[in-house]
């Protein structure tokens, strides 16, 4: 066995006895990249981050905007529904909830769900109460750098679980947006492409909803 593999099996073991490895689970140390396999190229000066939908005013932040918002740091412990779940992972970027707080986004009485649209096509659907979460994040820093291209630069959504919150829901990785470009806030909840494509809408890790049963 080598040194990384046995660091890997002692890692699962602690972190199965700490109750944080979901079902059908297992560590990784890497950070493997999946997606679509289309890579855009954004260039942060014209990339802008638009909010609209069952909100009282659209808005539209550009890549300056942005950054002079306030930021939160995050541990998250990231599961990916191909069954690699990696740990303690350092994530930095704008909460939505605070967004909310200061009544930048102010969401309509009906509003229930949000779609995030993605630079490639790509997009996910989320309760409106799940993005406002704790474990949600528009994020623009990973391990104290930017965040790499393949990850999503320069803004990706991530969503994983607290290390030490067990309760606040946790739904597979799928259901943070690469590349983000909009959040559509919406009335009736509307599948993403996974969600359309037999994946299950809500996606709990730790109850294992991976597909779904239609
Ligand atoms: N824009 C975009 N976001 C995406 C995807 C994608 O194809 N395009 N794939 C999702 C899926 S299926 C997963 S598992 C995670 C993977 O994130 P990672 O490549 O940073 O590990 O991104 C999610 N976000
Ligand atoms: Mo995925």
């Amino acid at each position: 066995m080598t040194d990384e593999q046995s660091l890997r099996r002692n890692d699962e073991r602690r972190l199965r006895l700490e109750g944080r490895l979901p079902p059908g689970q297992s560590v990784t140390l890497k950070f493997p990249v999946l997606d679509l396999g289309i890579h855009p190229e954004i260039d942060p000066e014209s990339w802008e981050l638009r909010v609209f939908g069952a909100v009282e005013q659209e808005i539209r932040l550009g890549w300056e905007a942005f950054r002079l918002l306030p930021t939160r740091k995050v541990t998250l412990d990231l599961h990916c529904v191909t069954r690699w779940s990696k740990f303690d992972t350092e994530w930095e970027g704008v909460s939505v909830q605070d967004l909310v707080k200061r009544g930048l986004i102010k969401p309509l009485a009906g509003a229930r769900h949000v779609v995030q649209h993605a630079a490639d096509g790509y997009a996910t659907n989320l309760p409106l109460s799940v993005v406002l979460q704790d474990n949600y994040l528009l994020a623009h820093r990973y391990a104290g750098q930017p965040i790499p291209p393949e990850h999503g630069f320069p803004v990706r959504a991530v969503i994983g679980a607290l290390p030490g919150a067990p309760d606040v829901f946790t739904p597979y990785l799928w259901k943070g947006a690469k590349w983000i470009t909009s959040l559509e806030i919406v009335e009736e909840d509307r599948p993403g492409f996974w969600e359309k494509n037999g994946y299950h809408n809500e996606a709990c890790a730790r109850q294992e909803q991976r597909y779904s049963e239609r």
